[in-house]
């Protein structure tokens, strides 16, 4: 057995579900976090994140004796680096948690050790993981230097997993694996081969770095060009769902679905990379960026009109607002970067309103909403609501009478109701 033992550095919602897979495949793994409490209760067999099937391929991987999560670096032949790659106020990528990574395995490493990159990641930054190394560890040697002939073999292979499909995906995806050398990719691909049922297809590392940046700015665009749409059609008195589902009749036309904005931590930070690599060429990939952005104001702007016409209109002093959703897109219970969240935010800021948080997968509201808006059930919420927003289009949500919208103002932000006018 080539990897006799592998390392996943970082124990996130991409890190865990890898070390666990590889795991189950009866390959010894240490995870290797900085939080004190997620090693902890992953030595317990229990997942700190919420992933279908996580928890039992997880609890099994531990008790079998192939898992264990450590709090400081130990000697491997693979290291997996999944740790989050966040952006700074200016929206400059923040690749601060790799270097980290990196100076905590440098210490351990030995020659013919392989180090792959997972996080997504501006271009150049497998590189940049060689030329730290190289710092760290002048008595070996390192590929951005040495080539094929280096001690140590690089590379990178984005994960591409979509949140709630992980365990499934990681199993069933192509991967692009970017090698520093093609050394280095042919070692990756021999490490992903334990799990990975999809195809293989070798490049060099900055074209991998750009792929993934390239994949999710595809999606951010076309959703963006969603958005927009929905904009323009609220102002020309169109109905944009029926709109989108006549034009994608189309044999070469799929428009996807306009939304409260773009939440969760890949799609809505990883175009920024591209734009901060090339500012004056990204000019697209921006403006998509920003009409994705502003989509959570145009929302708040919506709820308060309607506010404010049953202020005028019925002299009411408080307007009660049920807001049906706050994860960041259906069926999760990740709340992370959700334009949800934000929106429900701005308008319980209002004194004016009064917010009625639902969210049927989460116990308790986030610090910053627990505070000004109430958690409810979406029946309590809509029957004490004067404005129903819905945004979230969980299927929970289809078990709610359309009789118990009657007399409310509607704004539905994901089209759930479209075409079903309430009685
Ligand atoms: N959204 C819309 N309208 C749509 C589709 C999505 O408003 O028609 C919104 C969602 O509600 C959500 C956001 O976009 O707020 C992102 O959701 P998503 O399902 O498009 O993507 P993520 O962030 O869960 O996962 C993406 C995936 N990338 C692509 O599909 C190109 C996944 O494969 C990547 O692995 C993941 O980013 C990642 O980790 O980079």
């Amino acid at each position: 057995m080539k990897f006799k033992k592998i390392c996943v550095v970082g124990l996130g919602y991409i890190g865990l579900p890898t070390a666990t897979i590889i795991a189950s495949r009866k390959h010894h793994v240490v995870g290797l976090d900085v939080n004190p409490k997620a090693v902890e209760s992953i030595n317990n067999g229990q997942s700190h994140i919420v992933e279908p099937e996580l928890d039992e391929m997880l609890h099994a991987a531990v008790s079998d004796g192939y898992l264990t999560a450590v709090s400081a670096a130990k000697p491997a032949d693979a290291f997996l680096i999944a740790v989050p790659t966040p952006f700074k106020n200016d929206h400059e990528p923040d690749i601060s948690y790799i270097e980290a990574a990196v100076k905590a395995i440098a210490p351990v490493l030995q020659p013919g050790n392989l180090v792959v990159l997972e996080s997504t990641s501006p271009v150049g930054t497998t590189q940049k993981i060689s030329e730290w190394l190289a710092d760290e560890r002048p008595d070996m040697t390192f590929p951005h230097i040495y080539g094929s002939n280096s001690d140590i073999r690089i590379s990178h292979c984005p994960e591409r997993v979509l949140p709630g499909k992980i365990l499934r995906e990681l199993v069933s995806n192509d991967r692009v694996i970017g090698g520093l050398t093609p050394q280095c990719s042919e070692l990756s691909k021999e490490l992903y081969e334990i799990f990975v049922e999809g195809n293989f297809v070798c490049t060099d590392a900055r074209t991998a770095e750009m792929c993934k940046l390239a994949e999710n700015s595809f999606r951010d665009v076309n959703i963006a060009f969603a958005n927009e749409l929905s904009l323009i059609c609220d102002k020309l008195g169109i109905e944009v769902w029926e709109l989108i589902e006549l034009a994608n009749l189309h044999p070469r036309v799929n428009i996807l679905q306009p939304g409260p904005g773009v939440g969760g931590h890949c799609i809505a930070v990883d175009p920024w990379f591209i734009i901060h690599s090339a500012p004056e060429e990204a000019r697209l990939i921006k403006q998509a960026r920003l009409v994705n952005d502003g989509k959570p104001d145009w929302v708040v702007d919506k709820v308060d009109s309607a506010a404010e016409l049953l202020r005028s209109r019925d002299a009411m002093t408080t307007v009660r607002v049920a807001c049906l959703g706050l994860a960041f897109k259906p069926n999760i219970d990740d709340l992370r970067e959700s334009p949800a969240v934000d929106i429900c935010e701005v308008l319980s800021r209002n004194n004016a309103m009064e917010v009625l948080a639902v969210e049927p997968h989460i116990e308790k509201l986030p610090e910053s909403l627990g505070q000004a808006a109430k958690l409810t059930s979406a029946k309590q919420a809509i029957a004490q609501a004067d404005i129903v927003l819905l945004l979230v289009d969980h299927s929970a949500f289809k078990d709610i009478p359309l009789e118990s919208l009657s007399g409310k103002q509607i704004i539905d932000v994901r089209g759930f109701w479209s075409g079903k006018t309430p009685v």
